[in-house]
C-alpha cells in the first residue's frame, strides 16, 4: 500500500497493515522497563512537536503502537512520519542502553 508517496512494505517493513488499511501497528520489544520509556518519552516530545499521537500500551518491555490520523479516518502522511521517527528513537534507545 502507498500513502502519501511512501511504499508501506519497502520504507516501513516493521509495521503491519491494520484492518481496512486504517492504521499501521508495531510491537516494540525492549530489554526493559527504562528503555521502554525512554523509547516513549523520546515519541511523546515528537508527537508533541507535530501535534500528532500514537495510540499505544505499554507492559513492561513492550510498547505495542497503532498509528491512524483519526481526523481524516485513516493513514496519512503524518502516520509515516511518526512511524519513521518512531523505527529511529527505537534504534537509538537500543543502541544508547546496550552500549
Ligand atoms: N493525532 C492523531 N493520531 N490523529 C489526529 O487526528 C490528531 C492527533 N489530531 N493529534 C490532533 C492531535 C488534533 O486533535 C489537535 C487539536 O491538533
Amino acid at each position: 500500500m502507498i500513502v502519501d508517496g511512501c511504499d508501506l512494505n519497502k520504507e516501513l517493513p516493521l509495521w503491519a497493515l491494520g484492518p481496512e488499511g486504517k492504521s499501521i501497528t508495531q510491537k516494540f520489544t525492549f530489554v526493559n522497563f527504562k528503555q521502554a520509556f525512554e523509547f516513549m518519552t523520546l515519541c511523546a516530545q515528537y508527537a508533541e512537536e507535530i501535534d500528532h499521537h500514537p495510540d499505544w500500551s505499554n507492559s513492561w518491555n513492550k510498547v505495542i503502537v497503532e498509528l491512524s490520523t483519526h481526523s481524516a479516518g485513516g493513514l496519512t502522511g503524518l502516520d509515516i512520519r511518526l512511524a519513521k521517527a518512531m523505527d529511529a528513537f527505537a534504534s537509538q534507545v537500543k543502541q544508547t542502553i546496550n552500549n
